[in-house]
């Protein structure tokens, strides 16, 4: 026999499957494709998986599959537990300190969100505690962001997502894009944001189970903020008081995007004319980078 390639044995299996690749095919996917398969067989050799745990592995991800459609992401709520989607997040954002610390977007971001002025509420259910969030959007300089467009998004006071109870929540019901004014100011008015399980009907929460884990998100608001020759940056403010914000079950809180939430004791006045005491407030900067 003419050999040009080894034959595989257990010895050689990473050379054996990555030297089959041609000789002229895309750098990136070459290196991708050899860490992978390098990896792969490591993990395999480590574990030395029967052949019934290997099938099992494999029913598990088809299962995953089969969970996807356009508002279950089964593949990304497993990247998100696995903590890979906050590790390709980091890697991708090594901000200057003093910039908004970005995190996870999550499945459930939708675009092109109404546009509403500045005070508006985005709560259309009437459902939680009223608060008001308004700040500033500043370059790493301090200098203010005209019109610099503020993304948000948030579950409703039952912990559901509009998109997950088409139907039931009003269209759009706490989703929002805002646009700064000429100091760089925004402000909306919302609900308090509560904690609530990432959608665990599923094999990534039959995985949690087995592995002790729960599957309760910190409570938070997502935000993307984007200006003109800036960097967007995708993040999150967190309440101070939630349970789960050292055991986020996606790994996204960081000590800086803890936000204070103040209890207001009079009813608000001025552009918070017909908030009610008590409300909450939180004072919310952004701070971008050039691109
Ligand atoms: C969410 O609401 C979320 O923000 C993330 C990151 C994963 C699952 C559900
Ligand atoms: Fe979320």
């Amino acid at each position: 026999m003419v050999a040009n390639y080894p034959l595989f044995t257990e010895e050689n299996s990473v050379e054996a499957v990555n030297m089959r690749m041609g000789g002229d095919i895309d750098p990136r996917l070459r290196e991708i494709m050899s860490s992978i398969v390098r990896h792969l067989h490591a993990a395999v050799k480590e574990i030395e998986p029967t052949h019934e745990e290997w099938l099992a592995a494999i029913e598990f991800l088809t299962r995953t599959g089969q969970m996807c459609d356009e508002w279950r992401q089964e593949f990304i709520l497993l990247s998100d537990v696995l903590g890979v989607s906050m590790l390709v997040d980091a890697i991708n954002h090594r901000r200057p300190s003093g910039a908004t610390e970005n995190t996870i977007l999550g499945p459930f971001y939708v675009p092109e969100a109404p546009r509403y002025a500045r005070g508006t509420n985005v709560c259309l259910d009437g459902k939680g505690e009223p608060l008001v969030v308004g700040g500033f959007v500043r370059d790493t300089d301090g200098n203010p962001i005209e019109g610099a467009l503020i993304d948000v998004w948030q579950t409703n006071d039952d912990g559901f997502y509009d998109v997950q109870q088409k139907g039931t929540q009003p269209d759009w019901n706490l989703r929002g894009v805002f646009t700064t004014d000429g100091e760089g100011g925004y402000r909306f008015r919302s609900v308090k944001p509560r904690n609530y399980p990432i959608p665990d009907d599923g094999p990534v929460g039959k995985l949690l189970g087995r592995l002790g884990r729960h599957p309760n998100r910190a409570a938070h608001i997502h935000f993307i903020v984007s200006a003109e020759g800036y960097d967007p940056v995708v993040t999150h403010i967190f309440p101070p008081d939630c349970q789960y914000l050292d055991q986020d079950a996606v790994f996204g809180v960081k000590d800086s995007l803890i936000a204070d939430f103040r209890t207001r004791q009079e009813d608000g006045v001025g552009e918070d004319e017909g908030l009610n005491a008590p409300y909450w407030q939180v004072d919310w900067d952004f701070v971008l980078t050039k691109r």
